[in-house]
């Protein structure tokens, strides 16, 4: 890893980057020191008491390294432990300032630089990144107000609607107790019982049993902030608004089969995927959008804003698309970044503020608390990363390893030695002041009526998926429910989802042997076609085509293939039968970057074959499984006319299946079946 786009010959950097190289650290033709600055003459053996005697106390050298070592690791994020993240920056397309006076969300011209880091939810920091799952996606945006941040996931609900149910949902779904098992996973008994007994769990399940739960890349996910949030103008004027951040590559997902083949040939797949598109200059781009709902409006949906499994649906509220975050930046030091990164849905900048929504109101206290344990102390605002580019002044002194060394005597207020500074200002000169809503009532423990509905949008969902995607849905609840031992919590789910689509837990029922869902078929109809990821953009740009090439083959071919694969912007690598240099019909050769030994059909987004059709038996065997992998995941194949041994003759008609006559008509058809990347009509099903 590391910044080898070069992308700081090529821009100027931003506030947050020069901030940070200030503390970067190039040890290369150095000498090595302690960690006091003495350099040392030797680092390879203790100080012994004699050649075979005791090592000694006094060996400080020895102490600090291993003292240092056995400190290394930090407690991993409770939830969202695997992830990985990168630099960027948001740029608006449009002032904002009618509904917020947010300062970076006024001026288009201004670009302010965020970091951003995905995830999954369950799983260990260790864990596969292909699991199903909801992935995280957060963002920091260092504004010269301060930093604000996003903390957002890829799927626009939650399972719960109060923040007191988060341990009792994080302790279901997460390995069970006694035997740690399974990683990553939901597909146990511990989370169906949690769902069948929280019903209000019912449309975020709906989203994890979809494709968007296995995403392809994290370049290829929406996120969506979730709550609701409000914006307040200058003149003190609020507007409800919840944030999307909309991927311009479209919206795409593995298949089942794939996610779980490449959690073992791959399992960091997602992260390097990520890596590989920054630096090579592909940077990952996210519109962002708000939805945006006046103040007056606040009751009159037939849900409530609060409810934070509801989504407002696109075609009654539209996305206003708004700027554009690009990541453009590697990190330099996965530990220091990435891992020591802090966000909190309470960052916040003037022009935003919360609303009551419960979950929200909950992790407004779990985020700082969360860091006291995993970064040591209340002082981790000075991490690198998670320092504003704005100076803070304040009067919060001491803690553990505290780095600001501030200067005056007087650390309180108020007081007259500082002329009572640090001061605060009024609202009307910049200062926060938080949103001065009316609220009344009694103070109860209990969920509000409105928030009761816990089936019409999930049946919603179901209703706006295409026949491909309610097959995968299906398919998912009797995978997951297949794993769920006690037959009881199997009959609680199909009653639940029952409520939600009859045909859709009558197949799973049958699927499980278990007794039909009751009810009749869903009094829900509405449809909402913009939660379809079909769709979505579909594009070729950066999608992996593998291309398997034999020696002998036609080198007007390869070029022409090579070709028009660049101009549609994907990225094609060459797979050899082992790594030696092949060689072409005309005496030219072709360096392969992978063998059909180390490559997998699963890490690749489409497949080519060409050559000149004298292959040994163990080519052959291999680019035959890699055709039959490919064809199973409904990915395009192109196999040159010479090749077409290789390919069943049931293969030959299917769609997005090319086999070669002329190389033009042939690589225009494949170009194309790339861009729509999967083929689910073929004769198969998996
Ligand atoms: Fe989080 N969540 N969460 N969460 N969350 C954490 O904070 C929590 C929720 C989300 O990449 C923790 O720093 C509670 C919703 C993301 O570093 C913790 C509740 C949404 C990340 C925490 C929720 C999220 C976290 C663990 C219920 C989407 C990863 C480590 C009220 C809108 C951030 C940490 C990163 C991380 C608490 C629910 C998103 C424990 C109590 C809803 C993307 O503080």
């Amino acid at each position: 890893m590391g910044n080898q786009n070069n992308n700081e010959n090529n821009q100027i950097k931003n506030a947050k980057e020069k901030q940070l190289d200030e503390f970067k650290v190039d040890n290369q033709g150095k000498n090595l020191t302690t960690n006091q600055g003495l350099t040392m003459s030797q680092d390879e053996f203790s100080l012994k008491a004699g050649d075979r005697g005791p090592t000694l106390m006094e060996d400080f050298h020895f102490r600090e390294k291993i003292t240092h070592f056995d400190h290394e690791r930090i407690p991993e994020r409770v939830v969202h432990a695997r992830g990985t993240g990168a630099h960027g920056e948001f740029q608006l397309y449009e002032s904002m300032k009618e509904y917020t006076k947010a300062g970076f969300l006024q001026d288009p011209s201004i670009k302010t630089p965020i970091f951003v880091r995905f995830s999954t939810v369950a799983g260990f920091r260790g864990s596969a990144d292909t699991v199903r799952d909801i992935r995280g996606f957060a963002v920091k945006f260092y504004t010269q107000e301060g930093n604000y941040d996003i903390v957002a996931n890829n799927i626009p609900v939650f399972f719960i609607q109060d923040a007191i149910k988060f341990p009792d949902f994080v302790h279901a779904v997460k390995p069970e107790p006694d035997t740690e098992v399974p990683q990553a996973s939901s597909a146990h008994d511990t989370f169906w019982d949690f769902v069948a007994n929280n019903q209000e769990s019912a449309h975020t399940v709906m989203w994890a049993m979809s494709d968007r739960a296995i995403p392809k890349s994290y370049r290829m996910m929406e996120g969506f902030g979730i709550h609701t949030f409000r914006f307040i103008n200058e003149s003190g004027k609020s507007t409800f608004f919840k944030v999307h951040f909309k991927p311009v590559l479209g919206v795409h997902s593995l298949v089942w089969d794939e996610t779980q083949k490449i959690a073992g040939k791959d399992p960091d797949f997602n992260r390097k995927d990520l890596q590989e598109a920054i630096n090579t200059g592909n940077y990952p781009e996210y519109e962002v959008g708000v939805q945006l709902l006046p103040e007056d409006k606040e009751f009159s949906l037939d849900f409530d804003i609060l409810d934070p499994t509801k989504i407002w649906p696109e075609e009654d509220i539209p996305v206003k698309i708004i700027g554009k975050i690009t990541l453009n930046k590697n990190v330099d030091n996965f530990f220091a970044e990435v891992e020591q990164v802090a966000f909190h849905p309470g960052h916040l900048v003037p022009g935003i503020d919360f609303t009551n929504d419960p979950l929200l109101q909950g992790r407004l206290f779990s985020y700082t608390d969360t860091q006291l344990t995993r970064l040591g102390g209340p002082n981790f605002h000075e991490i690198p990363i998670n320092r504003s580019v704005v100076t803070v002044h304040n009067n919060q002194r001491d803690g553990h390893s505290r780095q600001t060394i501030n200067t005056t005597n007087v650390s309180y207020h108020n007081n007259s030695l500082s002329n009572n500074t640090p001061k605060t200002l009024g609202e009307d000169q910049g200062g926060f002041a938080n949103y001065q809503e009316k609220v009344e009532g009694n103070i109860v423990r209990s969920r509000s009526k409105s928030f009761e509905d816990h089936f019409s949008q999930a049946a919603m969902f179901y209703n706006s998926m295409s026949n491909v995607e309610k097959k995968h849905i299906i398919d998912a609840f009797k995978f997951e429910l297949s794993k769920v031992n006690n037959k009881d919590i199997r009959q609680q789910i199909i009653d639940m989802f029952g409520n939600v689509n009859i045909d859709m837990m009558t197949q799973v029922a049958q699927y499980l042997g278990a007794n039909l869902p009751k009810g009749e078929a869903s009094k829900y109809n509405k449809v909402s076609p913009a939660l379809s990821q079909e769709n979505t953009i579909k594009k070729s740009d950066t999608l992996k085509v593998g291309i398997i090439l034999s020696e002998g083959y036609n080198l007007d071919e390869f070029n022409t293939m090579i070709k028009a694969l660049n101009v549609a912007k994907t990225m094609p690598e060459i797979i050899g039968c082992n790594l030696s240099p092949i060689k072409g019909s005309d005496g030219t050769s072709q360096l392969p970057k992978h063998s059909l030994l180390s490559a997998d059909p699963v890490l690749f987004d489409a497949i080519c074959v060409l050559g000149s059709g004298n292959v040994d038996p163990d080519f052959k065997m291999r680019a035959k499984m890699f055709i039959e992998e490919t064809y199973k995941h409904f990915k395009p194949i192109l196999v040159s006319q010479s090749m077409t041994m290789l390919l069943k003759p049931e293969m030959k008609d299917q769609p997005g299946v090319t086999v070669g006559d002329s190389k033009d008509k042939f690589t225009n058809k494949f170009i194309t079946d790339i861009s729509a990347h999967r083929h689910w009509d073929r004769n198969i099903t998996i």
